[in-house]
């Protein structure tokens, strides 16, 4: 091949190799950024996601490499046929794509439940310190919320003296509470204790089915178990174990982490802020937090805002400390400070692509390994701080956070981003996109909003649902993934809902996404909701779409649909109130423990992208249509954003018609109608 061949060859290559920033993202601000890296030639996730394409028999579920005379991949015969279901399809020791596809299902919960779970036990450790006063950076804030979970954990509030109920020392409760809820995650007998929280007939169903946890760690393990080459071969009993340790996720480490987190750093209300990459000023200091535990970035905000720190920025030149934050880390620190997001998961390397990023500090999950490599490009110090999540490149500084020396640990970071800020040495360029919000909804704000002080429950959404004005609940949470344009499924899906009057809670990298698109103002009810949940959002002045927290919270979803059953008028369990789930740009294990709590719960939930069980029909059938028989909940799939949405749409029709309420919707709708008319 002549040279200038092997030259237009070379270029040809590298032009396919790249990502296409518009095919990229919809977000203006991360095509800017995109751009930008091409050119400087540092290498983003979208450029391996061109690169590197997914391989097909694992990402349908049936690749098993649970030994090693595998991996043994069953791939689906073109003629698959679902009568024979192809039993000759095996593995060597002759597992069906059934048992690998489940086994490989529930492996993904175990490993989402043990991320979730593990956070939470970290800050058990912390409230027990904080509770015992063995450490002077953390106190317990929200004593309110303190006496709400204590009786859950069968903590009593009150003692009887001289035969007169008074209250405890809220001290005592507290130490109480830790113990208590430290010995959620081992205990050896009797079961997760916030299970009882679920409505009462689901918590009865759990019963029946076998699948109330024991304790969180031990539906882990015993996942690790049965899904070990001869043990469990059986789908059925496989999603069985599932089923509860994802109960165990959800009612269990994810709950305790989301009252704990509150009752330490406080419930969170809604209050205001901006997201997007333009959240970053050229003139701070600016420190990106990343992750997702509160524990760390809490102090963080404590140190960069004290005069003295503040001081000691501007003796480097700088205005002041911007802090921003990506992923859930940012969820947490925006739900209780306002401080602003800076992007979701798809935009970490974006970030400090900006060249304005002084130190990126990152605690646990969802953190690519790749920040490391484009860090290096720039002067941005990436700074590690969990004993179990380092990084082996050489560039990356690890300060390890312990809570005993909080605000030292804290004090460091901060100002090592700032001894960084005269560093910097590539030109700045901030996308100019950002977008005001509102965010921290929570079960007691949506309570206040949408409940009203008289009755002091969910009453007035419940009586909005019955009329009609709001059609039903959608649960939107989830990742963003390379594997398909950043932001789109989600934003979408969500203006789909919204439309049709389904009202959203949102968590995780959804809310983000919502919150760049716009939709997380009052305002946006007047542009892009349907007539009922426009004129409820502006009645009371809240967004369509609610932003309550990070992946852990989605725990809030849970309860608040349990708060919608207690408040009465929309049948005795979560499967019977008009409510869907969706994750439409999922990737991570998560995310699929996520889902199977919803669907434990009660809820038809909608996954996009991809769920890797299409490669076993017999699996997935039983995911799709049978579990709705066993758990009134069940999975579905669906790549088109639009058809997604719809689904949820029909699923939400279907309860409320079954619960009489679909003639409700019918009048407002001409009312609607009669009053354009009457208008015209
Ligand atoms: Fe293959 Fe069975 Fe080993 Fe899995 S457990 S890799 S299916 S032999
Ligand atoms: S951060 S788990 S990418 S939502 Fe919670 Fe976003 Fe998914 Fe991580």
């Amino acid at each position: 091949m002549s040279e200038e061949k092997k030259i237009v060859k070379k270029v040809v290559e590298k032009a396919e190799k790249a990502a296409d920033p518009v095919a990229a993202t919809i977000d203006p601000a991360s095509q800017q950024m995109i751009r930008r890296a091409q050119e400087l030639n540092v290498e983003t996730c979208f450029d391996r996601a061109v690169k590197m394409k997914p391989c097909n028999i694992g990402s349908t579920g049936i690749c098993c490499k649970n030994c090693s005379m595998g991996p043994c991949r069953l791939t689906l015969p073109k003629d698959y046929d679902e009568a024979t279901d192809h039993t000759t399809r095996k593995g060597i020791c002759g597992a069906s794509a059934n048992t690998v596809a489940a086994r490989n299902f529930i492996r993904m919960i175990a490993g989402g439940a043990a991320a979730h779970s593990d956070h939470g036990r970290g800050v058990a450790e912390v409230f027990l310190s904080a509770a015992r006063k063995e450490t002077d950076a953390y106190r317990i804030k929200d004593t309110r919320k303190l006496l709400e979970i204590a009786p859950a954990l069968d903590v009593p509030i009150q003692v009887e003296v001289d035969g007169k109920m008074v209250d405890r020392d809220i001290d005592e409760i507290a130490v109480e509470v830790g113990e208590k809820a430290i010995e959620e995650w081992g205990k050896p007998h009797g079961e997760v204790l916030y299970a009882k929280r679920a409505p009462k007939a689901r918590y009865e169903l759990w019963k029946k089915m076998g699948v109330v946890p024991r304790n969180i760690d031990r539906e882990i393990v015993e996942i690790m178990h049965r899904t070990h080459i001869g043990v469990d071969q059986d789908y059925k009993n496989l999603m069985k174990q599932g089923t509860r340790a994802a109960i165990a996720d959800g009612w269990g480490g994810s709950m305790l982490a989301t009252d704990l987190q509150d009752v330490l750093f406080g419930t969170p209300y809604p209050l205001s802020s901006e997201a997007n990459l333009g959240v970053l000023r050229e003139d701070h200091v600016n420190l990106v937090i990343h992750g997702h535990e509160p524990i760390l970035s809490e102090m963080i905000v404590v140190v960069a805002q004290r005069p003295e720190i503040v001081e000691y920025a501007k003796s480097k030149g700088a205005k002041g400390i911007q802090l921003s934050g990506i992923c859930c880390t940012a969820n947490e620190l925006l739900q209780r400070h306002g401080v602003p997001l800076c992007g979701t998961f798809l935009q970490q390397e974006l970030a400090i692509i900006t060249g304005a990023v002084d130190a990126m500090v990152v605690d646990i999950q969802c953190i690519m390994q790749n920040v490391a490599n484009v860090a290096n490009c720039f002067h941005t110090k990436l700074i590690t701080t969990h004993p179990i999540a380092r990084m082996e490149q050489e560039n990356v500084v690890h300060i390890e956070f312990d809570e005993h020396h909080a605000l030292e640990d804290a004090e460091k970071i901060v100002r090592l981003a700032i001894d960084n800020y005269p560093n910097r040495r590539n030109e700045v360029m901030i996308p100019k996109q950002k977008s005001p919000i509102v965010a921290g909804f929570g079960v007691e704000s949506i309570e206040y909003h949408l409940g009203g002080t008289f009755r002091g429950s969910y009453y007035t959404l419940n009586d909005n649902i019955i009329n009609g004005r709001i059609r039903g609940i959608g649960g939107v949470v989830g990742c963003n993934n390379a594997r398909t344009r950043h932001n789109e499924g989600h934003v979408e899906i969500v203006k789909e809902l919204i439309k049709n009057d389904v009202i959203v809670l949102t968590t995780g990298c959804n809310a983000i996404a919502c919150a760049m698109a716009g939709l997380l103002t009052p305002e946006s009810a007047k542009v892009y909701c349907g007539p009922g949940l426009a004129e409820v959002c502006e009645t009371v002045g809240i967004p369509p779409v609610l932003h309550v927290g990070s992946c852990v919270d989605n725990s809030r979803i849970l309860l608040a649909a349990a708060e919608v059953v207690k408040a009465g008028g929309l049948g005795n369990d979560i499967s019977d109130v008009p409510v869907a789930g969706s994750a439409p740009e999922w990737m991570s294990e998560k995310a699929i423990s996520i889902g199977h709590y919803f669907v434990a719960s009660g809820v038809y939930t909608v996954f996009g992208v991809t769920l890797p069980v299409t490669g076993a029909p017999k699996f997935q059938r039983y995911l799709f249509e049978e579990f709705e028989k066993l758990y009134g909940g069940m999975w579905d799939l669906e790549v088109d954003p639009i058809a997604h949405a719809h689904k949820m749409i029909a699923h939400i029709d279907k309860k409320r018609k079954a619960l009489g309420i679909d003639k409700a919707r019918e009048r407002v709708l001409m009312d609607m109608a009669d009053r354009q008319r009457l208008e015209a």
